[in-house]
């Protein structure tokens, strides 16, 4: 059995979101960064985290590909150059989509106040439409990153595009919004949302 530790208001969400994908059966400690659990488990406090029996791992990136490996599924396999291509777009998510936005979180609300720069936000949206059009470029007709496969990049950069949308950040291709409504609308997706705001 799976325990993800973490809000899935937070980066928790897309852990909780490949478990949907891929029909396993989780428990979900839905708690804020540097909660109780969160800090027994990661020296940083930091979320998601994820237990697996008695070993954790952190780092929403590391668990995701690790449970897509181990299910076989949301991804190609290790030592493949359909690998090397999908763990590239994971990286350049990582480098300037996730990147951005969590810069942009520090310089809001994470870091105290006299360690903050709100000014830097303008850049960082620039920055931020340089890299949306090269990932627009590399999408083109695709349906997914990989194609016609739907893989752990496309977790991420779907909930990167929902976090930007909160923070103010604009999506103004019709390419990527068009990505995004498609993935949004997998029964998957749907089920991990509905963790969000439980009733
Ligand atoms: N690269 C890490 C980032 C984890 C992270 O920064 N999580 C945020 C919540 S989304 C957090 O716990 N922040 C608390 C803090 O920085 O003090 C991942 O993808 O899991």
């Amino acid at each position: 059995m799976y325990t993800v530790v973490g809000s899935p208001k937070t980066r928790a969400f897309r852990v909780v979101w490949a478990m949907e994908e891929l029909g396993l059966a989780y428990d979900l400690v839905a708690e804020p960064p540097r909660g109780e659990t969160a800090a027994a488990l990661n020296p940083t406090g930091k979320i998601p985290c994820l237990k697996v029996g008695d070993a954790t791992i952190i780092d929403s990136v590391a668990i995701l590909q690790y449970l897509a490996d181990k299910h076989d599924a949301l991804t190609y396999p290790a030592g493949t150059l359909e690998r090397a291509e999908q763990d590239s777009f994971t990286q350049f998510i990582c480098d300037e989509i996730d990147g951005a936005l969590w810069t942009a979180a520090r310089n809001k609300f994470v870091n105290p106040q006299e360690k903050r720069v709100p000014a830097i936000k303008d850049i960082l949206i620039w920055e931020m439409e340089r890299s949306l059009q090269a990932l627009e470029q590399r999408l083109g007709e695709r349906e997914f990153l990989m194609g016609d496969r739907f893989t752990v990049p496309d977790i991420l950069l779907t909930h990167c595009a929902g976090w930007m949308r909160s923070s103010g950040f604009p999506l103004e291709s019709d390419l990527l919004r068009d990505y995004v409504r498609r993935n949004i609308n997998r029964d998957a997706y749907k089920k991990a949302d509905a963790t969000r705001n439980p009733s």
